[in-house]
């Protein structure tokens, strides 16, 4: 297959509420899409960096010019490729793993439109339904906090996540569990902890928690091993894990029991595929984490969440959970907390174009054979 064509979005969609984590507040989605045209199909890929660089390093304008000056480029300058090269293509530019995902599968969704298969089927899906999760943004009351976990529960929700930061930690969780006693919890501190705050960790191990995720700095598995052997709750990794050799490591030094997979952080889905194995053939349980994806980036991660290790509720939500109108043909969740797989070709659903235009702030294209405006001679990528 021969890329001719990139045409860069920046969307912007504003959420149904404000979701604050311990990092700040959104109260826009604004993401990158991609739409890769090759000879055979089009493809569309969804980058989850932010506005900021806050969840992680890379950040929209960042992951523009990367993907506008570097990773695009090389994927012209490749000529004939399969999406199984892209990763490799893209191996000498270092980390950044949140826009090199959007080109990867963006090309594998092409790929699959032009054979005719659905990414799930691709990738070794399991199922055809998921369970799903929904995460709780930090409630300015904790009255504001019981009122949305009602109605989340209510909805048909299989597990209820919170987000903490210090001191909007163990008194609203501890409110929660108690209204809710049999509600299967967890927590998500978006590494917002030090090692000294232990006492906060001890406090939750007796509120029944399925998992404490990402309590300390996203770089120190070494602390997260001394607190893991501290506590009884599982600890889950999120932002520590960006390839699925950080999977293998942590847990092997013990520093989680269960993994947040998330193909937009990891670099795409053939390494979020990667990740499961390892944690799959570690006998740790996996789940699907969510970056507020619009309809492009929850078709490809319901896809990831159909793998056989993906045995714990995801932070998959539908549609309308954060968009008054999302950019496709809305997500729905049956009474039952569960979700249909997408089965068409490729990622099974498109941006309605209406829709897409409204929500556009900025559109470039980029065509192979075209000169770019930075640099000559080309870089090594
Ligand atoms: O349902 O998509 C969702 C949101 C799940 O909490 C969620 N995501 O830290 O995992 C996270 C958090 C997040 C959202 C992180 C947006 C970064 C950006």
């Amino acid at each position: 297959m021969r890329v001719r064509e990139v045409e860069l979005r920046l969307v912007a969609l504003p959420l149904v509420r404000p979701f604050r984590t311990s990092f700040g507040e959104a109260t826009d989605k604004v993401c990158i899409l991609a739409r890769v045209v090759t000879d055979e199909a089009e493809g569309w890929g969804e980058c989850v960096a932010d506005v900021e660089p806050d969840f992680g390093a890379e950040f929209n304008e960042g992951a523009w010019a990367l993907l506008r000056d570097l990773l695009v480029p090389a994927l012209f300058r490749a000529g004939d490729v399969a999406a199984g090269d892209v990763e490799g293509l893209f191996a000498s530019v270092r980390g950044n793993t949140m826009a090199k995902a959007t080109l990867v599968n963006a090309v594998l969704d092409a790929e699959l439109r032009a054979a005719g298969r659905s990414l799930a089927e691709h990738l070794g899906a399991a199922r055809d339904r998921i369970a799903c999760g929904v995460s709780v943004g930090i409630a300015r009351t904790t009255e504001a906090l019981l009122d949305q976990v009602e109605g989340y529960l209510a909805e048909g929700y299989r597990r209820i996540k919170l987000k903490i930061a210090p001191g909007l930690d163990v008194g609203r969780v501890r409110a929660v569990r108690d209204r809710w006693p049999d509600a299967t919890l967890s927590v998500d501190a978006n590494a917002a902890y030090a090692p000294d705050d232990i006492d906060v960790f001890l406090a939750l191990d007796d509120l029944d928690l399925l998992m404490v995720e990402q309590p300390l700095h996203h770089d120190d598995l070494v602390r997260h091993a001394a607190l893991q052997s501290r506590i009884r709750t599982d600890v889950c990794l999120d932002e520590s894990v960006k390839r699925a050799d950080d999977a293998a490591v942590a847990l092997e030094i013990g520093a989680c029991r269960i993994v947040n997979v998330k193909q937009g952080r990891v670099g795409g889905v053939f390494e979020a595929r990667r990740v499961h194995d390892v944690c799959r053939g570690a006998g740790a349980p996996v789940w699907c984490g969510g970056m507020l994806e619009t309809g492009v980036g929850r078709a490809t991660n319901l896809a990831v969440a159909a793998l056989p290790g993906f045995s714990l509720p995801g932070d998959t939500s539908p549609s309308a959970r954060y968009f008054h109108e999302d950019l496709t043909p809305p997500f729905e969740m049956a009474p039952d907390g569960t979700m249909a797989v997408p089965s068409g070709p490729g990622l099974g659903v498109d941006p309605v174009p209406e829709r897409l235009e409204a929500r556009t702030r900025r559109r470039e294209v980029l065509r192979a054979g075209a000169t770019t405006p930075w640099a000559a001679p080309a870089p090594s990528v």
